[in-house]
């Protein structure tokens, strides 16, 4: 799922195969431009679905991101016009924007050629920068804010999970092959838990669904990979600032550079 050890040497070495990832990208590119190929991304609100899409595209790079969450409101296409170079469909994760936008892209998914969807999930840590802490409906007055997050992330794990339930019908009912990549983000918000996370995903309900799907589909026409990353390094916090959780010391810049090269490599994979 995630590389736990990246030295100096092993970024070194990845950024020194960088031409093989430029060339999957300039292909993926051309497929895509070719209508052979479609990506789309799920996901609850604020897990980073539209920042891969900006990082894919070549809007930012890992050192260019904003800090601010801004929430999708309409469905993202990042075209493969001009600098940009990659069709991915990013819809809204939000409860009350799912329905509609997630419509649109089930029809596009059951009328499309080949393509790969990217289940974005995040051990919970769904964005809360645009509410206070106490107009929260699990906040309740004197609670601490490490009650708060407990509460917090249980109940958003569970919906991750309640998320995949509801695709389930429309991943069953794809035509030809599904290729999915199962990406869990945030990875600087819990590398210290990172056994457990694995553990959850893998081998708890979710890969029981996953598992759902391949015997539904047959190995012949499913391929399934998890990958994990970080795509920005940022405190959680809620709008009015109090900081949830720092990001954790000892996730540095090889682990972050390492996985997200992981994740690339993760997609080249799955594509080919
Ligand atoms: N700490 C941390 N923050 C991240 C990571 N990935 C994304 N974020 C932040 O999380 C917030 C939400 O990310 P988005 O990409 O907007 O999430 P989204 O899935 O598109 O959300 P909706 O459009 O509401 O569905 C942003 O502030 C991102 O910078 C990550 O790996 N770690
Ligand atoms: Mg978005």
């Amino acid at each position: 799922m995630f590389i736990e050890i990246a030295t100096e040497q092993v970024v070194g070495k990845l950024w020194s195969e960088r031409a093989r990832i430029i060339q999957f990208l300039a292909d993926t590119k051309n497929a895509i431009t070719r209508g052979e190929l479609e990506l789309f991304a799920f996901g609850p609100g604020g897990s980073g679905k539209s920042t891969l899409g900006s990082l894919i595209s070549g809007e930012y790079t890992l050192e260019t991101l904003p800090a601010t969450y801004s929430l999708s409101l309409e469905m993202e296409e990042y075209t493969v016009s001009g600098r940009n170079f990659i069709a991915l469909y990013v819809p809204p994760g939000q409860e009350d924007k799912r329905a509609y936008h997630w419509d649109e892209l089930y029809k596009k998914m059951a009328s499309a050629n080949r393509y790969a969807i990217i289940n974005f999930l995040c051990w919970g840590y769904h964005s809360l920068s645009k509410i206070d802490l106490a107009d929260h409906a699990l906040y309740k007055p004197g609670m601490s804010t490490n009650d708060f997050l407990s509460l917090y992330l249980a109940e958003r794990r569970t919906v991750e999970v309640a998320i995949m339930r509801e695709l389930i019908p429309h991943l069953k009912s794809t035509p030809g092959k599904l290729r999915l990549i199962t990406l869990v983000t945030k990875q600087d918000l819990w590398w210290d838990e990172r056994t457990q996370v694995r553990q959850h995903y893998q081998n708890g309900e979710y890969g029981g669904l996953i598992e759902e799907i391949r015997r539904h589909k047959g190995d012949a026409h499913f391929s399934h990979d998890y990958a994990s990353c970080a795509l920005n390094l940022l405190n959680f916090r809620t709008q009015d600032g109090v900081v949830l959780k720092n990001t954790v010391s000892g996730y540095d810049k090889n682990l972050f550079v390492g996985n997200y090269n992981e994740l690339i490599g993760k997609l080249r994979g799955i594509l080919n």
